[in-house]
């Protein structure tokens, strides 16, 4: 361990997402990091198959994106943006609008993506109380959704774990059917074949609640969090189709899938499918500062803009709604990421990677193997009466092979940062199947 890092100092910080006793008995430290590795405290290089947690899209310290939040904190630490402003917040959301699918005219700015699913759903309730509809206020989310850890995007979200410990969450929320389907779709490559009616669940629930109770649905476009479940070919068209018969709101939680992730800039433009409100976070700014952000349609901007000119459009904001640290980073890394062609990236090494991850098909324990852009997953057999347990120790033993992956659930993704190359690619696959065929 660091010789700065006593066993005691690890007690202290109560870490997320953890088993902290387990953790702490054996830490697993990182130190430094450059492009597609990390350095751990004992000076061992580790391969990044998770661009961090899903965000560090151009790679770790990225120099010009180093440099540009260098420069910033120096120049101007903290303005804020209720009724005040800095130009670099306005310049960040140009530039976001530019790379945002059609009509996403509009970004409203926030820390995280929790927050970004928050300001989402407000949004969305808001929009129809000012339309006039104000009985619209159901929100639909999804099983085995994550849409963060915040009561809204908790409420919406469909993973038992995260919910099952926080009471009753918020009222006039329902779930859409999951569209995990191993019975029919096992070891597909992208897009499942089977399943696009499960969007039609949609319909169950507006008959059930009536659609003039429904203020938005909110999906991830591919659900990554619960351990990557590319949606059915044909499932999101569908979907956004009854929302937009009812007029509901789709909001695309887009907080993995934005940022070149599937090899277009956003999942939207990959699916061919226009939400009205699209939530971003992690490759905002290449993960370097925390930042999120939402980007809304026109329509949405302006059902605010009714009142007179000095009335306050939306009561709704974050002290570091649009911080001019992260603001320099995100440009920074917008910028890169169209310099280097990493927007699309993915889409050129999409083949590659799918033989790649489906090579692995046959080895112990593997139940399904599935993959979209660069993004992979294999799913496990559970141990009987422990679940995650065998995730989680190949977890363990990759990263003590050099290769870091995320163990979710019996599942493993992996998505590494965009500038990987078959290189990289072919040195993750083996140290993961060295790991495969020694782990039961
Ligand atoms: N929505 C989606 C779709 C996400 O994936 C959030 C919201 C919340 O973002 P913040 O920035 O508040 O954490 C996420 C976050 C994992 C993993 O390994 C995924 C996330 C976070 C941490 C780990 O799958 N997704």
């Amino acid at each position: 361990m660091n010789a700065s890092l006593g066993t005691n100092d690890l007690e202290a910080f109560w870490m997320p997402f953890t088993a902290n006793r387990q953790y702490k008995k054996a830490p697993r430290l990182l130190v430094r990091a450059e492009g597609m590795y990390y350095t751990t405290d004992d000076g061992r290089r580790v391969l990044d198959g998770t661009s961090g947690l899903w965000c560090v899209n151009a790679g770790h310290c990225q120099p010009k994106i180093v440099a540009a939040i260098r420069k910033q904190v120096g120049e101007l630490d903290f303005a804020g943006s209720f009724q005040m402003g800095h130009p670099l917040a306005f310049e960040c959301a140009s530039k976001l609008v530019n790379m945002a699918p059609p009509g996403f005219d509009h970004v409203f700015f926030t820390n995280s993506g929790s927050e970004s699913v928050e300001t989402a759903l407000k949004i969305a309730l808001a929009y129809h109380r000012a339309k006039g509809n104000a009985a619209k206020v159901r929100l639909i989310g999804r099983e085995r959704g994550y849409h963060g850890v915040n009561f809204g995007g908790t409420s919406v979200g469909g993973i038992p774990n995260n919910r099952k410990m926080f009471g009753t969450l918020l009222s006039g929320v329902d779930h859409l059917r999951h569209t995990h389907d191993l019975a029919r779709n096992t070891f597909s490559r992208g897009e499942p074949e089977h399943g696009a009616e499960l969007a039609d669940d949609l319909e169950r629930l507006v008959a059930l609640h009536d659609a003039s109770t429904i203020a938005a649905v909110i999906v991830e476009p591919v659900a990554c969090s619960t351990g990557v479940l590319i949606p059915p070919k044909g499932y999101l068209k569908r979907l956004a189709a009854t929302c937009a018969k009812h007029d509901i709101l789709l909001i695309f939680d887009e907080v993995i899938t934005a940022f070149g992730r599937l090899g277009t800039p956003f999942g939207a433009d990959y699916f061919g499918v226009s939400p009205d409100i699209i939530t971003t976070a992690k490759g905002i700014t290449n993960g370097a500062i925390p930042m999120g952000a939402v980007l809304v349609k026109q329509k949405i901007y302006d059902a605010f803009a009714q009142g007179p000119e000095e009335a306050i459009d939306l009561f709704h904001g974050y002290t570091y709604s649009g911080h001019p640290v992260a603001c320099a980073a995100s440009i920074a890394a917008l910028e890169v990421y169209k310099e280097e062609g990493l927007l699309t990236r993915a889409a050129e090494l999409a083949p590659y990677w799918e033989d790649a991850v489906h090579a692995l098909k046959g080895l112990p324990r593997i139940i399904d193997i599935r993959n979209i852009g660069l993004i992979g997953a294999l799913e496990f057999e559970p141990i009987p009466d422990e679940p995650g347990k065998r995730a989680h120790t190949r977890f363990v033993e990759a990263f003590n092979r050099g290769l870091l992956v995320r163990a979710t659930g019996d599942i493993i993704a992996l998505s590494p940062p965009l500038i990987i190359g078959k290189k990289e690619i072919d040195q993750l696959f083996d140290i993961l199947s060295g790991v495969l065929k020694t782990v039961d």
